[in-house]
């Protein structure tokens, strides 16, 4: 048997779902994952970034990850290596390390702050246990901005003539610099199983949605051959959907996030996103095998029309059947007992403004629903007007004004199109930059 190491990322400590906090559902998934840790009896876990929502989490965030690695540390013999993510601050993810140490046999590394001048503050190796005689090595790559990557590059940087934009070179010969000092790394420590700790874009990956961009200058996303010959296991971070997306030679995995960022993650689409954790065992075959997270809280949007012009009721409306079809759903699905209560969201369209539509389909639930009704609440209802749909619904959305809901760089595109109208796509330099800026933006809050 080999060395047995968990993989998860994403957390976002903190986040909110239409205002609501989010903090039992993150007590149930830290207090479950001490346990399948405990079970499987892991030598590490890995945390590959963004676990925290924000550079500056609320208080009782930082008071869950601490009572997070107080419960892992005493229930497990296990070690912890994490990285920061996009959303992290990277310096307040490093704030605790000096105490590390006197902790417990020093289990805890975190890196968080690319440190281009001391590379190797970012390699480990995780020593044979009683199971076996392997040598792990780590790198642990927090996110950087391109940026970082291509000032640290363009040190050594010859121009050979190559038809690639510079910033692009820059990036991929970074990389390649990266990995050549960690190949020596693993050369000169001996180590038998390799493991790339990231946050960024790899390969061809499926985004969900929530991820905020991302920007490699120009250079879609790192290819999958940069890590061939290197690294075992490449364990990634940012991308919310779970997906794997290279089996082996390297095996290159996104978790995905433990719960859904927004009600448009689920529902609407056909395949299989359920949430999970992935556990790799260094001397199966398989190498990895996928583990479920239990559903904690259901999550339902109900969309639908409701035609009042047509002398309607609101009982026989479309948008009254898709709500009784997921509940009579939801009433069937008891045998899961989610252990908070269903959370919905309901977008329902108009043919003209009405008045209390909201309080009209809680009444509707009392009536129909009523063993229900301590299992579900309404934490948001749209309502649309059917006129204004004329681009689809993201124009509806707009209207109606659900800015919150869009991401910065979705916005500047709304932006754009309202000061030039003529103009069907952003021009790519002006991108570009509208990119660079909004990371040095970032960048900044995270040091204020
Ligand atoms: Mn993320």
């Amino acid at each position: 048997m080999g060395l047995k190491l968990i993989h998860t990322g994403d957390w976002h400590l903190g986040k909110k779902l239409y205002k609501r906090d989010r903090f039992e559902e993150h007590d149930l998934f830290l207090d479950w994952l001490v346990k399948i840790c405990k079970e499987e009896d892991v030598d590490a876990l890995i945390i590959s970034g963004d676990i925290f929502d924000s550079p500056t989490p609320p208080h009782r965030s930082l008071q869950q990850f601490f009572k997070f690695i107080e419960n892992f540390l005493s229930n497990t013999k296990a070690y912890i290596y994490a990285i920061s993510g996009n959303h992290d601050s990277g310096q307040l993810l490093e704030a605790a390390n000096p105490l590390f140490p006197l902790l417990d046999n020093d289990r805890i590394f975190i890196r968080g702050v690319f440190d281009t001048k001391s590379i190797d503050r970012h390699f480990f190796t995780l020593e044979a246990n009683k199971r076996s005689n392997e040598k792990i090595g780590l790198f642990l790559f927090p996110y950087f901005r391109s940026m970082e990557l291509t000032q640290y590059a363009s040190k050594d940087y010859k121009d050979d003539g190559s038809t690639l934009d510079k910033n692009t070179e820059l990036i991929l010969s970074g990389i390649e610099n990266l990995f050549a000092q960690y190949t020596e790394y693993k050369k000169q420590n001996k180590t038998s199983f390799d493991i790339l700790v990231a946050h960024h874009l790899f390969g061809s990956f499926q985004p969900s949605g929530t991820e905020q961009g991302l920007h490699l200058s120009g250079l879609e996303s790192i290819p999958l051959s940069k890590l061939e010959g290197i690294f075992d296991y490449v364990a990634l971070g940012h991308i919310h959907r779970p997906q794997v997306l290279k089996k082996d030679n390297p095996t290159v995995i996104y978790p995905g996030s433990p719960l859904y960022m927004r009600f448009s993650e689920i529902n609407k689409k056909k395949i299989d996103d359920s949430k999970q954790i992935v556990l790799i065992d260094t001397e199966d075959s398989e190498k990895y095998k996928i583990i479920q997270i239990p559903p904690f809280r259901k999550l339902l949007s109900i969309e639908g029309s409701f035609d009042k012009d047509l002398d309607q009721d609101l009982e026989d409306s479309n948008f009254i059947r898709n709500l009784d079809q997921q509940l009579q759903l939801l009433d069937s699905d008891n045998s899961s007992d989610y252990k908070l209560e269903c959370w919905m969201e309901c977008q329902i369209w108009l043919n003209r403004p009405e008045e209390d539509i909201q309080s009209k389909t809680e009444k509707y639930i009392h009536k129909k629903w009523p063993e229900l009704l301590n299992k579900i609440e309404i934490i948001q209802f749209n309502t649309f007007i059917k006129g204004q749909e004329k681009d689809g619904k993201t124009k509806a959305e707009i209207e109606a004004k659900d800015f919150n809901k869009l991401k910065t760089e979705e916005l500047f595109k709304v932006f754009y199109k309202s000061q030039f109208p003529s103009q069907e796509e952003i021009p790519k330099d002006i991108g570009h930059a509208f990119l660079d800026l909004l990371q040095k933006v970032r960048h900044q809050e995270r040091q204020d």
